[in-house]
């Protein structure tokens, strides 16, 4: 790739979530990557302290998954999954039902996580339909939860910059309260103590709406774009006994928190809470090439399996279980499985929670919230300027060879599971040296 990309070639790209004018004056290009590195187009080495987006979890440029991708071109490019199968795909289902909990044991595959949220919500709605509750029909989403950007995801989110252009989405949709309180739980290492009540917001939900009009709940068990806000202890234990209890079906985003982020293969094992539905996408295949999965529990599969003959579910895409992403898929979980990366997180934990507690007196940090190989560092806004700190840590950490991702004032981490503690006090030791620089 050129190192020498103009001005003009930079414009024809649109890029999302990004301050475009911006980036285009002053570009951060990445070039190459390998391990936990990537490679600018110059030549800089760049620690990757958030495997990507989230999703290179097995680390960067992983052979095994280049020669499964490629085999799997040179021998079925693509197929149909519309009335038509191809042994990939189900010998990825079969492989991934063994990493989840419980009976989720069937598989719908999708490209994307929000493709993954739309899947999931869908299902939800049409499952109380086939079953004869076609009056339950209203979503629950929380405050500050992020599920993509398609319609449903950014109805059932809570993050307003990411709704308020576009118009007003679905209908009957409603919103628990968020579960961040600074005041209370600042500087909590792991799970805070704090907070167990703010469950009970849904059953102010099922009073005000009934639960007859309720299909289903969706939130991230750990959020993770809105900064990294964790839920208190007991919190999901508690969403799911109201669930129980009013026939509500519970979702967990596991986009982030799929593939071993907290230490176990999904944040239901890590929290021991039994969600109807798991939406994933990201560390399915590395990152390397699009893919998501919804996972249901048996009992949802079987309501649709037990209708009148013909089609059951009426959604679908074209690249569903593409061959390339089943086979990305594929060399991805044996990595993790040889490797021990859906656990290591959990090895590393302590060391890493400990490292990141240590930027606690760095100029600025108003809270740190850490679980699994997670932590979000969260400084105090400028007046009348939210994000332009967390802009400048990005940039310069970018200078000083760190990839780290900002959302607001919020720095959040997750480096690939691969990541050494020599690696990891090497990022947090830069970390805080940047952190001096900034006013
Ligand atoms: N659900 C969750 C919980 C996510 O984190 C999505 C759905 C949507 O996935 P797709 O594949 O459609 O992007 C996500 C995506 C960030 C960041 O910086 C996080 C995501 C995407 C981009 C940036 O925190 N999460």
């Amino acid at each position: 790739m050129s190192s020498a990309l103009t001005r003009d070639a930079l414009e024809a790209f649109w890029m999302p979530f990004t301050a475009n004018r911006q980036f285009k004056d002053q570009p951060r290009l990445l070039a190459r990557a390998e391990g936990m590195h990537y490679w600018t187009p110059d030549g800089r080495k760049v620690l990757d302290g958030c495997a990507g987006l989230w999703c290179v979890n097995a680390g960067h440029g992983r052979k095994e998954i280049t020669a499964a991708v490629a085999e799997q071109m040179a021998t079925l490019d693509y197929a149909p999954t519309f009335q038509m199968g191809h042994p990939a795909g189900f010998e990825l289902a079969n492989r991934l039902i063994k990493l989840t909990p419980g009976d989720l044991n069937h598989v719908f595959f999708t490209n994307s996580g929000s493709e993954s949220v739309d899947t999931a919500l869908k299902i939800a709605i049409a499952y109380h339909r086939v079953k004869g509750d076609a009056s339950r029909q209203r979503l629950i989403g929380r405050e500050k939860g992020y599920h993509g950007v398609g319609f449903g995801g950014i109805s059932v989110g809570g993050l307003s910059n990411n709704r308020k252009y576009f118009g007003a989405m679905l209908p009957g949709v409603d919103h628990l309260r968020h579960t961040l309180d600074i005041e209370h739980n600042a500087f909590t290492r792991g799970l805070p103590e704090w907070g167990v009540h703010l469950a009970d917001d849904l059953e102010r939900l099922v009073a005000l709406h009934d639960a007859s009009t309720i299909a289903a709940v969706i939130v991230e068990p750990m959020a993770g774009s809105a900064g990294v806000i964790l839920p208190p202890k007991g919190y999901l234990q508690k969403l799911r006994a109201i669930c129980d209890k009013h026939g509500i079906l519970l979702i967990f985003d596991e986009v982030i928190t799929g593939f071993g982020r907290l230490g176990t293969a999904f944040g239901a094992q890590y929290f021991d809470v039994m969600p109807d539905i798991i939406t994933t996408a990201k560390g399915l295949t590395n990152g390397a090439i699009p893919m998501g999965a919804v996972f249901v529990r048996k009992q949802i599969y079987d309501a649709f399996m037990k209708g009148p003959d013909g089609i059951e579910l009426f959604h679908g895409y074209t690249y569903s279980a593409h061959p390339a992403a089943c086979a990305a898929g594929l060399a991805t979980q044996e990595i993790y499985e040889r490797e021990g990366l859906l656990t290591r997180g959990a090895e590393l934990a302590k060391a890493w929670e400990d490292a990141v507690h240590s930027l606690r007196s760095s100029p600025n940090v108003i809270d740190i919230r850490n679980l699994g190989l997670v932590a979000g560092i969260e400084l105090q806004s400028r007046p009348s300027a939210i994000g332009a700190r967390g802009y400048e840590a990005l940039v310069k950490c970018f200078e000083k060879g760190i990839l780290i991702r900002t959302t607001g004032d919020t720095i959040a981490l997750s480096p690939p599971l691969i990541i050494s503690t020599a690696q990891i006090d090497e990022l947090i030791t830069r970390i805080g040296a940047v952190l001096k620089t900034i006013a």
